[in-house]
């Protein structure tokens, strides 16, 4: 690793301009986060011009130099200060900060959720096995990757079962013989159910998250504020919507009831119509078909509901 990135580091600081100061951010290169990672760059306004195999990135029109790395190293590459932030699942910060020595590792902080790369961390058994809590367990080989976060619950637990370490495919280890259960990440359980097996137990919740290392300067903690500022605005914007409809005015508070996520609506006069009123809301939730059909029998009619691209509370 440390060479392509000395090499790429290089590129980088002629890019940028030697001297002014950048953010360094870590993402994964290719993988489940990546690109969901590079778009929410992209919605913050930031672009760059990355070629395939480039490990290394400046950004155009904002201080950020970004890493694509193996997710795997990215929290090391935040602890080392070979970056100061870093986009992540939660289960591999966990697990690293678990099995890895290095104290600075454990200092590594999570700053922000950012809603994708959502998944559990499971106990799954064949459909024969009789589970009937973790007790069941007791005595048994367990199969998986995350030996950090799966020896930790098992002593939680105070169940004796002998954790087998693989690397991938852990969902085979059953049917090879290999173990009696896993523990593996679950999204929508598709893989679970072509091996024959059921999730029985959740260990750990994750998503991928933002997170900042400890050593960070006043300047690269300002330009990191920043994009704070941006992340949020664009998670905000995703979940929220504009609503506009037209509605009697004798109606206006029933119909704010109505409006999900809404305190104080902007109510606009139509020309030429003394009992109609425009009500225009930013809803931070999502609007459903009942909630419109709801709108409609309190007297609204004329009702729209548009994405909002950017906020900036
Ligand atoms: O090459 P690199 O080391 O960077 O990537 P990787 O292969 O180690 O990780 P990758 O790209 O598979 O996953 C990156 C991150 O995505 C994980 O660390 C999680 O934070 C998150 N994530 C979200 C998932 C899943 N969902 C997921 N479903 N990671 C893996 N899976 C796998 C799981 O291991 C199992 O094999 O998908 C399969 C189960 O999926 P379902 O939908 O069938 O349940
Ligand atoms: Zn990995």
């Amino acid at each position: 690793m440390s060479k392509n990135v000395s090499e790429n580091k290089n590129d980088s600081i002629k890019e940028s301009g030697e001297g002014k100061t950048r953010l360094k951010l870590a993402i994964q290169k290719s993988g489940r986060l990546a690109e969901e990672s590079k778009e929410l760059l992209d919605k913050c306004g930031i672009s760059f011009n990355k070629s395939k195999d480039q490990l290394f990135c400046a950004a155009q029109n904002f201080p950020l130099d970004v890493f694509f790395v193996r997710d795997d190293d990215i929290p090391a590459f935040v602890a080392s200060k070979v970056c100061q932030v870093g986009i992540v699942g939660q289960n591999v910060l966990n697990e690293e900060n678990i099995l890895s020595r290095n104290q600075k590792l454990r200092m590594v902080e999570e700053i922000l959720p950012l809603g994708f790369g959502r998944c559990r961390l499971s106990l799954a058994v064949p459909h024969g096995f009789e589970y009937q809590g973790p007790h069941s367990l007791q005595g048994k080989i367990i199969a998986t990757s995350y030996q950090g976060i799966l020896s930790h619950y098992i002593a939680q637990q105070n169940i004796g079962a002998e954790i087998v370490d693989m690397r991938g495919s852990v969902e085979i280890a059953p049917r090879i013989g290999m173990a009696d259960a896993i523990c593996d990440l679950v999204s929508s359980g598709a893989t679970l159910a072509v091996n024959g097996l059921k999730e029985v137990e959740t260990i750990f919740q994750s998503e991928a998250v933002l997170i900042r290392s400890p050593d960070i300067t006043a300047q690269q903690n300002d330009i990191l504020n920043r994009l704070i500022t941006r992340i949020t605005g664009v998670m905000q914007a995703q979940s929220s919507k504009y609503i506009m409809l037209h509605c009697p005015v004798e109606r206006v508070e029933q119909i704010r009831r109505v409006i999900p996520g809404c305190d104080s609506p902007t109510i606009l006069a139509l020309q030429g119509r003394s009992d109609t009123v425009a009500v225009h809301a930013v809803c931070n939730e999502g609007i459903f078909w009942e909630t419109m059909e709801q709108l409609k029998s309190q007297g609204a009619s004329d009702i729209l509901v548009l994405p909002i691209e950017k906020m900036l509370d």
